[in-house]
């Protein structure tokens, strides 16, 4: 942890450590972590907390529900690569953290969450709005804690943002009972952090990259495969520079867009499920598969027993964990992917690997992505086409969870980093307003679009009035298929056509939109798509357009679970589209 020369204990006199109150230091101390945006809701065991925020030089958001708060805290997070933190009281507000703690946990985002607690002598007396947050929240915690003395809030709260943002980045939880907030100790000179038993490792072994270095110059058919890690690590630059040295085929995870330029001729987009025919058939033939910060997840792998069965790997991450846990790897580097990269950059050759190049080729003049362009009706890959064309690069998307999730993630073409964020791990509906929120508050100017599932949407839009109240102009473009349209994906796929319980009525979004204090448009044909999107981009209030789609449109390509990569359906009806 780096020293702030101010505050460097050395040059400091006994009056720069005065006695203060528990909620006092926590509020010294989260602006000395450099927290100048929170998020939060408050109750009665954070009462004294809220006092000392009430003039504080912080930027507070108040969501209208905690989970929506955790939620924005990971857009924030994400779209800055700062730490995001939230704040709320005991009970009915800690438990509501977990879907968006649990979601922080899944995709490695860094967020310090403060719950209040119950006094300390009412611990485990069912007391009013006792909740045992720390047991509730340890296996979806990087790390969490309670205060037992108010001699250690400071050197918690340090270590708190040194766990939630080293190593591998995740949320951390510190539970402050109310007469800790309330209790007065000396503040304490800030110090290097040394926590026994968390050294996070740095870089990478040398050797152990030399011998990567050596396999990928004898390799004639690499694949590199890179994941939500390399944007953790703001390692997008190295990566780049790395592929053009060694001359790699580049794919990336759902997290992982965004790392690598999909408009250039060597990426591949995205693997996996509901990744391209190229990328699956890539990695099922090559004879090396890089991993840079992925992890080898299922919606990744298909069958694993049959996942790139001709390659060497090579893994490089952060988290030793990771390492052959659901795939065996024969070259682990473990360390910062950044310094890696770079490293390797070095050690490399450059290779044509010309018949490689050519095969890849071919299957992408094959096995484009594509939809039945030449339907009259509103297809939703066309919504996401267009508002791609009309935003390009330059915006932030971020989205609920189902079909328009991977869609976006197929025909929106990403190119920056901290630029597409998604709920990956966790897969959580309602995850993409209040993200989309968190992503504007910690990016003002940068247009933040939403694209969200009717269903998602349904389980969070109460979070219009946050961004109304907060004169936030994200826009949010609902893909509105009437249906929970991933699930009826697989009943129809899978269960014969029977649409059990995947339909709900929806309002109607606009109309909610403008009670709510937004502007709202409803599209329903495909002739005004492109003056709805030009109109929202327009918009300075946040805009929500409900963008009613054709109901039954699938997923194409799909690895069915269990399936192997490369055995793809929706091929075939790609081609006769040709
Ligand atoms: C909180 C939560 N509950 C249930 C699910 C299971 N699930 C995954 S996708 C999906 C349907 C999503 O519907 P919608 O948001 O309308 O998106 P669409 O698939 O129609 O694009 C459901 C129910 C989930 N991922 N998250
Ligand atoms: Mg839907």
């Amino acid at each position: 942890m780096k020293k702030n020369p101010s505050q460097d204990s050395s040059r400091q006199s006994p009056s720069d450590f005065p006695i203060k109150t528990g909620a006092e230091i926590i509020v010294e101390t989260l602006i000395e972590q450099g927290a100048d945006t929170i998020f939060g809701y408050p109750g009665g065991v954070v009462l004294p907390l809220f006092d000392r925020l009430y003039d504080a030089p912080i930027r507070f958001i108040i969501p209208r529900h905690e989970q929506g708060g955790t939620h924005m805290a990971d857009g924030y997070a994400r779209a800055s690569g700062k730490v995001g933190v939230i704040i709320v009281t005991s009970g009915p507000g800690a438990c509501n953290l977990t879907t968006g703690i649990a979601n922080a946990m899944m995709d490695s985002v860094p967020i310090v969450a403060l719950t209040g607690q119950v006094r300390t002598e009412l611990i485990g007396n069912d007391a009013f709005q006792e909740a045992d947050t720390t047991g509730i929240t340890r296996p979806i915690t990087k790390h969490n804690m309670i205060v037992k003395d108010v001699k250690d809030l400071q050197q918690m709260i340090r270590e708190a943002f040194y766990i939630a943002k080293t190593g591998r980045p995740g949320p951390v939880l510190i539970d402050i009972p109310v007469d800790i907030e309330v209790a007065k100790c000396q503040l304490q000179p800030l110090k290097e952090i040394s926590l026994p038993g968390y050294k996070p490792p740095q870089k990478g072994h040398l050797r152990q990259i030399k011998m990567a270095a050596q396999a990928i110059d004898k390799s004639d058919k690499p694949v590199l495969y890179a994941g939500g890690g390399v944007i953790a690590a703001d390692a997008a630059k190295e990566l780049h520079s790395f592929a053009q040295k060694a001359n790699l085929p580049v794919t990336t995870t759902l997290l992982g867009l965004g790392s690598y330029d999909q408009s250039r001729p060597e990426s591949l987009d995205m693997l996996g499920m509901h990744g391209t025919a190229y990328a699956n058939f890539a990695v099922q033939e090559c004879d090396l598969l890089i991993a840079v910060g992925a992890r080898f997840d299922d919606r990744v792998t298909g069958k694993v027993k049959t996942f790139a069965p001709n390659a060497k790997i090579i893994h490089i991450d952060i988290d030793p964990s990771s390492i052959s846990k659901n795939v065996a790897v024969n070259i682990p580097v473990v360390g910062d992917a950044k310094f890696i990269l770079a490293e390797l950059a070095k050690e490399v050759k450059h290779k044509e690997r010309k018949e490689w190049f050519d095969k890849i080729a071919d299957w992408k003049r094959r096995y484009p992505l594509r939809y039945d362009t030449r339907s009259a009706g509103l297809k939703p890959q066309y919504v996401i086409e267009q508002l791609c064309e009309a935003a390009k690069s330059e915006a932030i998307v971020v989205t609920g969870v189902g079909q328009h999730q991977m869609w976006t993630a197929q025909f929106y073409k990403h190119s920056k980093p901290r630029h597409f964020i998604t709920s990956g791990g966790l897969g959580t509906m309602g995850f993409g307003l209040p993200a989309a929120i968190g992503a504007q508050v910690a990016r003002p100017d940068a247009l933040v679009i939403a694209i969200d599932g009717d269903c998602s949407f349904n389980m969070t839009l109460t979070e219009i009035s946050t961004a109304v109240q907060y004169e936030l102009p994200i826009k949010v473009c609902i893909i509105n298929n009437g249906y929970m349209g991933m699930v009826r994906q697989w009943q129809e796929l899978f269960y014969n056509k029977r649409y059990s319980k995947t339909h709900i009525d929806n309002p109607e979004f606009a109309v909610v939109a403008q009670a709510l204090g937004a502007v709202g448009i409803a599209v329903e044909k495909k002739s005004e798509v492109k003056s709805a999107i030009a109109k929202m981009l327009a918009e300075k209030k946040p805009c929500i357009v409900d963008f009613k789609v054709e109901r039954e449109e699938n997923v194409w390509p799909m690895v069915a679970a269990g399936k192997s990569l490369h055995e793809m359906d929706g091929l075939d009806i790609f081609e006769s589209m040709a």
